[in-house]
Parts: C-alpha cells; sequence; structure tokens
C-alpha cells in the first residue's frame, strides 16, 4: 500500500539514521527528499511547504531531548501526522450507519467490508440496499453479505405487494420505505449499514435522496466513500457531501491501487472530518481501521514509532544524570538506576530490530549480555542496598569488611555477593567517568550504549 511513497520516505529515513550529523545541509536534503515524495503522491502543494517550514523549523530549533537523529525522525513523522493522519474513530456500540458516495468508489464493497469489521468485534451487524435504480446493486450486496453470514434486507417483499404503476412497466418502492422497513427488520441487530445509491456526479437527486434518508432515519454515522486515486482532489467531495448530510467519517478504498492514496488522505486532512477506514483491496478483508500513528509509522518502515519515541524519553527521563555524576560521582543509587535503565531498553531494543536499518544506528552496537542482568540479579542488588545505611549508599568506598559483613547478614546474602554487587559498581563508576569526562563532560548519546559498553567491559 502506497508503495511508492512508503520506498521514497523509508529511502529518507534511512539516510536521517545514517547522517554523520544533522546540520542545516542535511535537513534540507531530507526536506527535499519529502517534498519529491509528497509531490509524487499528489498532496496540494501548500500543505507540503508548510509541512517543509515546519521541519526545517523544528528539527534545527527545538529543544532536544533526544539524540538529534532520533529528533528529526520523531519531527518527520509527526509533521506526517499532521497533514496526513487526521483519523476518527468509530465506536463498538449500537448504531446506524450510512454509506455515502458516488458511483465506483467502492460504497458497496465497503459496506460488506464494515459488517464484517464489526462481526469480528462481536457485534451483530446487518445491511440494507438502498439503491432501486439498478437490480445489479442489490444482488451485488447480497452475494457479499451472504458470503460472510451477514443479514441482507433489500425490500423485495414490499416490492411483491406493490402493482406497477403502468401494465408491464417494473414497481418501484420508494426508497425510504425501504429503508425504514430494513431498520424496523433489524431492531435486535447493533449495527446497521444503509448503502445508498451513488450517482456519476455530484447530483441534486443524489444529494436530496440521502439528505432526505439521513434525516428521517437520523443515522448516527454517515461515511463518505472515496476512492484514493482521487488524490488531492478527493476534498471536492468530502466538502460536498459534508455539506449535506455531515460526514462522521471517510472510508478511503483503493489505497492499494494508486500512487495518490497520501494526496487523498492530505485533502481530507483539511476537511471537517478524519478518515475512519481504509481499502487495501478487493477481498472483505482488505479493510483497515485508520490510525494515524501505526499508518505513519508502517509508511516509514519502522516499528511503533509512537511507543519508540515514549520510550526513548521516558528512559532518558528515568536516568537524568545530575551535575554530581558529570563530575565523575557515581554512586550506588546511580547505579541501580542505570541498571534498571537497561531493563527498560529491553522492549525497545526489540523495536529498533524491526526496522530496515537495525534501529537508529545503533542496534549494533547493543549485544544481548545486556539482558544477562536479570530480574533476579537486579531484586538481590536492591534487597542488599535496603541494607546499607545513607551513608554507604552515597559513598561506598567506606563499606569495610565489618561493614559488608552487617550489610550480608541484613539483607540475607552472603558476603561474596556484595563484595560481586560493589565490584560492578566500581567497574561502572570507572566506565562512566571515562564517558563523561572522555567527551568533554558531555552525557553519551544513549545511555543504553553506555551501559552496554560497561557490561562488556565487566564481563572481560
Ligand atoms: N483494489 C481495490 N478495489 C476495490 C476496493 N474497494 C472496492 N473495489 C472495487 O471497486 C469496484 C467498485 O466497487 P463497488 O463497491 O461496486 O462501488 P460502488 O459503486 O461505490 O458501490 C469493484 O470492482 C470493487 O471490487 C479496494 O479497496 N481496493
Ligand atoms: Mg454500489
Amino acid at each position: 500500500m502506497l508503495g511508492k511513497l512508503s520506498s521514497s520516505l523509508k529511502e529518507t529515513i534511512r539516510k536521517i539514521a545514517m547522517a554523520k550529523r544533522i546540520d542545516k545541509q542535511t535537513v534540507e536534503e531530507l526536506v527535499r527528499d519529502i517534498q519529491r515524495a509528497l509531490i509524487q503522491a499528489d498532496v496540494k502543494i501548500s500543505h507540503i511547504k508548510e509541512l517543509s517550514n515546519r521541519i526545517r523549523e523544528r528539527s534545527l530549533k527545538e529543544k532536544l531531548k533526544l539524540n538529534p537523529r532520533e529528533h528529526v525522525i520523531k519531527v518527520v513523522y509527526e509533521e506526517l501526522i499532521r497533514i496526513l493522519g487526521k483519523g476518527v474513530d468509530v465506536p463498538l456500540a449500537s448504531q446506524k450507519i450510512m454509506m455515502v458516495g458516488l458511483h465506483g468508489t467502492g460504497k458497496t464493497s465497503s459496506c460488506a467490508k464494515l459488517a464484517r469489521f464489526f462481526q469480528k468485534k462481536g457485534l451483530k451487524p446487518a445491511v440494507i440496499c438502498a439503491d432501486i435504480y439498478r437490480p445489479a446493486a442489490s444482488d451485488q450486496l447480497r452475494q457479499l453479505c451472504d458470503s460472510i453470514g451477514i443479514p441482507f434486507y433489500d425490500g423485495a417483499d414490499l416490492l411483491q405487494s406493490t402493482t406497477p404503476p403502468v401494465k408491464g412497466k417494473a414497481a418501484t418502492v420508494p426508497v425510504l420505505d425501504i429503508v425504514k422497513a430494513g431498520v424496523k427488520r433489524f431492531e435486535k441487530h447493533d449495527i446497521t449499514i444503509i448503502d445508498t445509491a451513488g450517482r456519476h456526479a455530484l447530483e441534486e437527486g443524489m444529494i436530496n435522496e440521502i439528505k432526505e434518508i439521513e434525516e428521517r432515519i437520523k443515522p448516527e454515522q454517515r461515511f463518505l466513500v472515496l476512492d484514493a486515486s482521487l488524490g488531492q482532489q478527493a476534498s471536492v467531495q468530502a466538502r460536498a457531501f459534508d455539506d449535506a448530510v455531515r460526514i462522521t467519517g471517510i472510508i478511503i478504498t483503493k489505497m492499494d491501487g494508486t500512487a495518490k492514496g497520501g494526496g487523498a488522505l492530505s485533502a481530507v486532512s483539511e476537511t471537517d472530518s478524519g478518515v475512519v477506514f481504509i481499502g487495501t483491496g478487493e477481498k472483505v478483508d482488505d479493510f483497515e481501521k485508520f490510525e494515524a500513528d501505526r499508518f505513519i509509522s508502517r509508511l516509514l518502515g519502522m516499528g511503533d514509532i509512537k511507543s519508540l519515541i515514549e520510550m526513548a524519553e521516558e528512559s532518558l527521563e528515568e536516568t537524568d544524570i545530575d551535575a554530581d555524576f558529570l563530575k565523575g560521582k557515581f554512586t550506588l543509587k546511580d547505579f541501580y538506576k542505570q541498571l534498571e535503565a537497561v531493563k527498560k531498553m529491553g522492549p525497545f531494543k526489540k523495536l529498533m530490530q524491526t526496522m530496515p536499518f537495525g534501529g537508529f544506528g545503533i542496534t549494533g552496537e547493543i549485544e544481548d549480555s545486556i539482558y544477562r542482568i536479570g530480574e533476579d540479579k537486579l531484586g538481590k542488588f536492591k534487597v542488599m542496598m535496603d541494607s546499607m545505611t545513607e551513608e554507604e549508599l552515597n559513598d561506598p568506598k567506606i563499606i569495610d569488611g565489618s561493614r559488608l559483613r552487617r550489610v550480608a547478614r541484613g539483607s540475607g546474602t552472603a558476603s561474596a555477593d556484595v563484595s560481586e554487587l560493589l565490584k560492578y559498581h566500581r567497574l561502572m563508576q570507572k566506565v562512566m567517568k571515562q564517558l563523561t569526562t572522555g567527551r568533554g563532560g558531555t552525557i553519551p548519546m544513549m545511555k543504553g550504549v553506555s551501559i552496554d559498553k560497561l557490561i562488556k567491559k565487566l564481563k572481560r
């Protein structure tokens, strides 16, 4: 899906991750790459300009919470969400959903897909066909519904009891009667989906018909179905249908078959409604709920960027090293905090490994040894530290033979265990000193990496 846009953006992210430094020139190149990708996806120029300016501004001027590369990736991710990611949620609750849209956009297929979605969530959906103009429309929907075991209604019973207006001419039943009868029939169902008739263009007849259904039936949701290949033109239809029935969500279909999906998404972003689902193929399961963060993460070819960023920020906050630490002071408490941070890095590392370029360029340095300081050892360290005085925790050098035995006794461990803890601490202190003073006092880019180096040393 969105193959071309996705591969260009992935390449862009890869370049950032590999960049030696993040400066004005790197950001300018990045902006140009993104511009090219978005133009090809038919995103409106004014949106691209705004995004470019925001990326330039934020990449270089914002206060950093992450390392510079991660920061830029975060900025790109957030700005893409701003222009492509306007989504809305659909509650998993009892409701009537009216589908509107022009001919051929995928309205009928989406009715079945939507029913399937709710069915999988354990709700009981049913479908009404309110397209009386094309007999084939009803057959198509009936077949789709039959294939997934969804009850279907098209007013065939009403038709039988109606006499043709002119002999030899087919009888018709007003659309509204069909919908009303269907709604009544499916009263006990959780979700009633109403497929309305489309037209080839935005005609008054169609608009009046859906307006009437909207006013009389009062469906909680009015979903507009749009073809992704409309690109930036999608906003025209979105506005027109919104004026008519106040759209509550948009389904963008055929995301699998066009390079313009990005344009359609950004066009929708400028209207009042957002995307609820996207269609990604002809089959009834080729349908997904639109979740902006996941969608953009996937587009950029990265795991779950949101949790990634949150975890990175959190682990940095937790390990915030105070001024004393920079002066080379590293207490047992700091030591413990660092070890806990390493534990936290676990899922972070796994997430980074799911990325095509192996994380933000640092996973190569992180070894599995990092996991060996496991839960038990950490727990044991904690118990021993609990048996120490404040003074000992802040300045472990004072722990002599008798203090050592006291701590061991107090924590139910052996003196050798306490010695081991102190040994680990001393080694880590040494490495920390090297790392912090070696780079002119700067805190290492990722604490996880410094810990890793430490652990490698410990093993030697
Ligand atoms: N590739 C692809 N085809 C789709 C998708 N949604 C619908 N279609 C196809 O588009 C055509 C028109 O769909 P239909 O539901 O009949 O549109 P309607 O006229 O709006 O009711 C059909 O051939 C569908 O199989 C989609 O997400 N991906
Ligand atoms: Mg149809």
